[in-house]
């Protein structure tokens, strides 16, 4: 909105038109995340904290975290007013992609309000029960993938990293691939929220890879020079990236350790679905693996861990997911999130490098 009001001047001074441009509106897009997140920030948390809706801490888990016991939860709300507010503020209301990625973002983000609800406001503690929660997700992931399965313009090409001239077509396929990667990138997210910060860090890498990416996919001559597929319309979703960035950022100033406030599943389970939508339009879907390998990371030793202990009884790590592992080796906390955090970033540089190098 505040996008259209400004550029409405422009027919009366030239300068305005300057707001017609992706980077900029991008730049206060982050701008107007991250100054709103750390503004509200604390009257979410008194609020969170007024209504006790705090933390339950699970007893078989490392020691450490009964600590954590009662901190402030759903601080996820936070996050989704904030990336819709900049958002809705500078970009063009009339690109389909932004309104399928914000419906991901409130659709996987009323799932976990749900989940949430039930484990901290009614102590339910298992929540929203699995079998409900996937189902739901799967319903939220197949109409986006029915969506861009329908649109004219839409291909359903794969782009490959490091290859350039491989470009497999899904065709119908398309839509349960769209539907995996939505599920599997929102349940990865949740799984390595489970340190101050852990999650928030590779949340971050992973937006500013594709504010680059989306914005370079929906240049026609950046694209053709990088030899990427141009996607018209996905540079509006470097906005978008950017709201989610400065929100992000915002947030994790309050969520780093010692933390004032945890996201809870209704930050974690939109949040993924975000950015594998993201992904997913801008046509660089499987870099996703590589940019988010934190998740596939912390997901893949779950997975493990389950496999081993049902097949021989046996565990590969002392817990999962893998950073309950190096809690329980004696690494302090804040040793894992920056490590981690480390990790991530060198993904996010490897993920950029496969824009030259293919
Ligand atoms: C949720 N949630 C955190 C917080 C956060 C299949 C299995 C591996 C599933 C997994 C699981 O349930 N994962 C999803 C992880 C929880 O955090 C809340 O949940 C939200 C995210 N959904 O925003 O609201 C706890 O994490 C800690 N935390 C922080 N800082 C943060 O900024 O310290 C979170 C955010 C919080 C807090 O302590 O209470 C969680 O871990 O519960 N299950 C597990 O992770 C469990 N693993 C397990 O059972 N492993 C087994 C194998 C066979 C699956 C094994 O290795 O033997 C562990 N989790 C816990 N205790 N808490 C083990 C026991």
């Amino acid at each position: 909105m505040i996008y259209y009001i400004l550029y409405s001047f422009h027919e009366h001074h030239s300068f305005f038109n300057v707001f017609r441009y992706i980077t900029l509106r991008t730049i206060y897009a982050i701008l107007t995340a991250l100054i709103l997140s750390l503004v509200m920030g604390p009257y979410v948390i008194e609020f969170l904290k007024r209504y006790q809706i705090g933390q339950y801490v699970r007893e078989d888990g490392p020691k450490h975290h009964l600590s954590k016991s009662g901190t402030p939860t759903m601080g996820g709300l936070l996050i989704i007013i904030v990336v819709l507010f900049a958002t809705l503020s500078w970009i063009d209301l009339s690109n389909i992609y932004v309104w399928l990625v914000l419906f991901a973002l409130v659709g996987f983000g009323l799932i976990g309000f749900m989940d949430d609800y039930l484990k901290v406001v009614r102590k339910k503690s298992d929540g929203l029960a699995g079998r409900y929660k996937l189902t739901l997700q799967v319903v939220i992931a197949s109409v986006i993938a029915y969506i861009l399965y329908s649109l004219p313009a839409y291909s359903t090409k794969l782009t490959i990293p490091f290859l350039k001239n491989v470009n497999p077509d899904l065709g119908w396929l398309y839509i349960p691939f769209v539907i995996l990667i939505i599920v599997g990138a929102s349940n990865a997210v949740n799984l390595t929220d489970g340190l101050d910060g852990l999650a928030m860090g590779p949340v971050i890498v992973t937006t500013m890879v594709y504010t680059i990416i989306t914005y370079a996919a929906g240049h026609t001559k950046i694209a053709n020079y990088l030899l990427i597929p141009f996607v018209n319309g996905s540079g509006e979703l470097a906005i978008l990236c950017g709201a989610v960035f400065g929100a992000s950022l915002g947030f994790l100033w309050f969520n780093t350790y010692p933390a004032s406030v945890f996201m809870g599943d209704v930050g974690s389970l939109p949040l993924g679905a975000l950015l594998a939508s993201v992904a997913i339009i801008s046509k660089h879907e499987l870099l996703l693996v590589i940019v988010g390998g934190i998740f596939v990371l912390e997901t893949v030793s779950v997975i493990f861990q389950v496999a081993s202990f049902k097949i021989n009884g046996r565990r590969v790590f002392l817990m999962a997911p893998l950073h309950h592992h190096y809690e329980l080796k004696g690494w302090q906390e804040p040793k894992i999130i920056v490590r981690f955090w480390i990790i991530s970033i060198m993904l996010g540089l490897l993920a950029l490098s496969t824009l030259k190098l293919r």
